[in-house]
């Protein structure tokens, strides 16, 4: 290279070497904002056009989607090795988070669940806080009964409360009735109804579209930087709730009908477990990667009814949505039933959400005998530890689980034992995944 003239070199520059580092600086920085946005929006605005339901079957669904950034979580249920101990938590879109109260202030609940915009917003509100590793579609179990002709409302400080309690076989017939009326049906006799409403749940779990919408919707702006959780609620919770129909501490009407009447608790399960299922299906072909069966009223029930009035249907909704899907990973949670563990081994779920009661290594060691894994299982009550105190009672429960993290343990997702409470401190749920995250790390 010849050496520039002097003439040139001494040359007045267009612009100052300064101005050319602060445009050049200004450029880079505008640019990686650009990519963090691209790569992370909040924004839900409806630019992805929603999924033809009937055409696409559960493999195709992925090529749909952006490509996975963080697919930790889905690698553990697969039972494969993780880059860190995946940590996710129930109701992390909720009210302990300050933008959740402002941004739901006057929007009713269910209006929130069926504006997919709404429910796509509140889902990533959380990531924009935390490094999670799954995200749950923001909803309710609820939606199910309610697309089945149940009136349900959400009461401010008294929960879901339905209108007309479900507690006869008159009630129950109406129900179906509705149901098939829907779909142009009338005149079956009633001991052929819930035959026919079964065979008709594929068309009738298209009244809960909005919600495959938010799915279709959140997985597209979530980015590939975690997996999108679909959800629902076991048979057994979902009867419950109807059968109460308001918060209850005995559960009176739900276990006298279960005792007195069991062939229609039956009837009513069967019909539930088949709806659910279809619903399952659909959020799969609507883009969610990972599905989970909340059964947040199994400890109503002793073990023996909890296998005759639960596990069948949990059973059966897991064996219909793989027989469409079979790549599904699915986790089961039996709330506060720490029984129901070993009567789950041979289920068709791939991993089981454990209530605190249980030993995670224990629980673990069990599981994976049976090529399944299981989630949690940390006591919600951490949350309201001091910050450092929290940390080190997360780094003790893993270190007692697994060892000293040198292998990071296989089929494990990390939770707590149930939701996220209104008066939890959001800085120590950043702690909390913190903590699993540096687990076997130094
Ligand atoms: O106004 C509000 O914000 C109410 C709080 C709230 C929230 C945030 C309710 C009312 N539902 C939800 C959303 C929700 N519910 C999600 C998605 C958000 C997320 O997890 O990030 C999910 C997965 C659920 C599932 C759900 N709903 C369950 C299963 C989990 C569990 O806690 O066992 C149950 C039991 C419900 C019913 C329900 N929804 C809401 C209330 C107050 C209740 C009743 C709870 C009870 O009976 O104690």
């Amino acid at each position: 290279f010849s050496a520039a003239p002097a003439s040139v070199a001494s040359a007045p520059q267009p612009y100052s070497p300064a101005l050319v580092w602060m445009a050049s600086l200004a450029a880079v920085v505008g640019v990686v904002v650009w990519a963090a946005r691209r790569l992370f929006s909040s924004s839900c605005a409806p630019e992805v056009q929603p999924l033809a339901m009937a055409a696409i079957t559960c493999a195709e669904v992925d090529k749909r989607f952006p490509p996975m950034l963080n697919d930790n979580a889905l690698r553990a249920i697969r039972g494969q090795p993780v880059d860190r101990i995946p940590v996710w938590v129930m109701r992390q879109a909720g009210r302990y988070l300050p933008e959740y109260v402002e941004y739901t202030k006057d929007k009713e609940f269910f209006s929130r669940c069926q504006n997919p915009e709404v429910a796509c917003h509140l889902t990533l509100q959380p990531f924009e806080r935390y490094d999670l590793d799954a995200g749950i579609i923001f909803s309710d179990i609820l939606v199910v009964p309610q697309a089945m002709g149940l009136d349900v409302k959400m009461i401010k400080g008294q929960g879901p409360v339905f209108t007309t309690p479900l507690r006869t076989l008159e009630q129950w017939l109406a129900v179906e009735e509705g149901l098939l009326a829907r779909v142009g049906i009338a005149g079956v006799a009633p001991d052929q109804q819930a035959a026919k409403v079964i065979e008709k749940t594929p068309e009738l779990a298209e009244a809960l579209s909005y919600v495959y919408d938010a799915i279709t919707l959140t997985r597209s702006k979530l980015n590939g930087r975690a997996p999108l959780i679909g959800f629902c609620g076991a048979p057994w919770t979902l009867f419950v709730y109807a059968c109460e129909a308001k918060k209850t501490k005995t559960y009176t009407e739900c276990s006298s009908l279960m005792y007195s009447q069991p062939d229609l608790v039956h009837r009513i399960l069967k019909v539930m477990a088949h709806f659910c299922a279809q619903y399952l299906i659909r959020q799969v072909k609507a883009g969610a990667q990972m599905l989970q069966v909340f059964d947040s009223h199994a400890n109503v029930l002793p073990p023996k009814q909890w296998a005759e009035f639960s596990l069948p249907y949990l059973t059966l909704v897991a064996d219909i949505v793989k027989a469409e899907c079979p790549d599904i990973p699915m986790i089961v949670l039996p709330k506060d039933a720490p029984f129901a563990l070993e009567l789950l081994v041979d289920s068709p779920y791939d991993m089981v959400s454990l209530d605190p009661t249980l030993d995670l290594g224990k629980s673990h060691r069990l599981m994976q005998k049976h090529n399944k894994g299981v989630q949690g299982n940390m006591s919600p009550t951490v949350m309201y530890a001091p910050t450092d105190k929290l940390k080190a009672m997360v780094a003790e429960t893993l270190t007692e689980a697994f060892g000293d993290g040198s292998v990071l343990p296989r089929r494990y997702i990390a939770n707590l034992g149930s939701g996220m409470n209104p008066d939890m401190d959001p800085e120590n749920l950043g702690a909390f995944v913190d903590t699993i995250h540096a687990f076997g790390k130094r």
